[in-house]
């Protein structure tokens, strides 16, 4: 495969430098051997997460000097509320200052004591945290497929419709807060959804009065998915795909910092009058204002204009296109990767590049960390460390996949320095068996990963 072909050209540049073989040394084991606690300047290329690390493109740090930084009422709200009602759908929408701030706020809007059960494709650390806290879970309802790296399924985030209905009637249709679906499903290895799928979880809800609720994070790559995969979508625009699939929800959270390109936001939208009221009120509380909801205008500015870019097709070609490009040079070279490659990150199975570690030596972990050493690269444990403890057991929960995410930022990296990422993964993978597992001294008690901290086992 060739590499795709920019559909922009670089205005600003900014440096990086690749620290000596001795330092990384020393910096990887400083940090814990975790790699959310590397300094950012002693990463040379760094694919530790898509969130938040897009190139803004000239057109939104104009945008930016247009901030109406007025406490109530500023423009750059009522452009964002535009921008979401032309890109997504929606008619409402609550900005807050990233992911979690509506997550939070819909958590607290659908889960009570009662109705506490919210069904997922798969999970997501912060969304099942807000979950948890209020004292519900979040079971799996994704296809079996997603738990099989090697499966070649083209929408691998699909919920199984009968494991769904299953648990549905399992547990009774009055304690399911909401149904959550997840585009491009993170944790499976950035994987789409179908349209089908989509439209048969609504008609399976609207059977049993129930509220779906989107997260739209990574729509618009999971709708060129759609376009791409999807017989009869051939044709369609990304914007009208991305109504079509909205039209099947009460209603999304969503973190700008993905495919809305910029470096913080995020809102909650939707079109039902109930849901938008309660989450104006506790936006106030928990954000700010229903009309900035913790961000300032200028970031609401920018924000409305990465949506729009973030959902042009000349740029999600490209976009898709250069994390193929990654992810066939390493499958060429036989290194076991995740299947189909995702849309925002190639991710490495760990059990399979180091089959010599167990479990309880976080192959993931020692692999990410083993990657940063041997080349500069950052990159993040996907697997046990991720998942956390089972609350009511207090055990380790080892899910079937045990990945390394290499998340690419948008608009940031060269075709050549994708190359250098494949080749030095492919070298060390001719070096494996050489990798040590790691102990865990350290463990924070909520999203553990982020902070805790490891000792190579020697
Ligand atoms: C990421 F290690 N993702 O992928 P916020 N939903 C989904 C996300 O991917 C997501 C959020 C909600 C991140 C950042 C991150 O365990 C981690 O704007 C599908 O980050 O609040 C975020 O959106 C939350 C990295 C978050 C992590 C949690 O890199």
């Amino acid at each position: 495969m060739k590499a795709p072909i920019e559909p922009f050209k670089i205005k600003v540049i900014e440096p990086v430098r690749l620290l000596s073989q001795e330092e990384r040394t020393r910096a990887i084991k400083e940090a814990g051997y975790n790699t959310f606690l590397l300094k950012s300047e002693d990463v040379y290329i760094d694919l530790l997460t898509d969130s938040g690390t897009s190139a803004m493109s000239d057109n939104q740090w104009a945008g930016m000097m247009l901030g109406d930084e007025a406490y109530a009422g500023s423009r750059n709200f009522y452009n964002l509320e535009k921008a979401v009602q032309e890109v997504l759908g929606y008619k409402y929408v609550v900005p807050t200052h990233q992911g979690r701030g509506a997550e939070h706020l819909i958590s607290k809007i659908l889960i009570n004591k009662e109705r506490n059960i919210v069904p997922r494709n798969m999970y997501f650390t912060t969304s099942k945290t807000h979950v948890e806290l209020l004292g519900g879970t979040m079971p799996d309802v994704i296809i079996d497929e997603a738990h099989d790296p090697e499966n070649e399924h083209p929408f691998k985030g699909n919920i199984d419709l009968e494991k769904l209905e299953r648990l549905i009637k399992e547990v009774g249709p009055e304690k399911i807060a909401f149904v959550s679906v997840e585009m491009n499903v993170n944790m499976a290895g950035g994987q789409p959804v179908s349209m089908e799928n989509l439209r048969k979880v609504r008609e399976l809800c609207n059977y049993y009065k129930l509220k779906v609720i989107f997260d739209a994070t990574r729509s618009s790559e999971n709708a060129y998915f759609i376009k791409e995969r999807e017989k009869g979508y051939e044709n369609k625009s990304i914007i009208e795909i991305l109504h079509e699939m909205m039209s099947y929800s009460d209603g999304c959270v969503y973190s700008a910092k993905k495919d809305g390109l910029v470096n913080i936001g995020g809102f909650l939208a939707t079109n039902d009058e109930e849901i938008y009221e309660q989450a104006q009120n506790l936006v106030v509380v928990y954000e700010g204002l229903h009309t900035y909801g913790g961000l300032a205008g200028r970031d609401m500015e920018a924000m409305a204009r990465g949506l729009r870019e973030g959902a042009d097709e000349r740029y999600l070609e490209y976009r898709i296109k250069q994390v193929r490009y990654l992810g066939e040079m390493l499958l060429k070279n036989n290194i076991p990767i995740v299947k189909p490659i995702g849309g925002h990150a190639v991710y490495l199975n760990a059990l399979k590049f180091l089959p010599h570690l167990k479990r309880e030596e976080w192959p993931a972990q020692a692999l990410a960390a083993a990657i940063y050493e041997f080349s500069g690269v950052r990159t993040m444990e996907r697997g046990a460390v991720s998942k956390g403890r089972d609350r009511k057991t207090g055990q380790n929960i080892f899910p079937p996949l045990e990945l390394v995410r290499l998340a690419i930022p948008r608009r940031v990296y060269t075709n050549t320095q994708m190359e250098y990422v494949a080749e030095s993964i492919i070298n060390l993978y001719s070096q494996r068996f050489s990798i040590k597992g790691l102990r865990m001294v350290y463990e924070p008690k909520e999203l553990r990963f982020f902070r805790a901290r490891f000792e190579k086992i020697e």
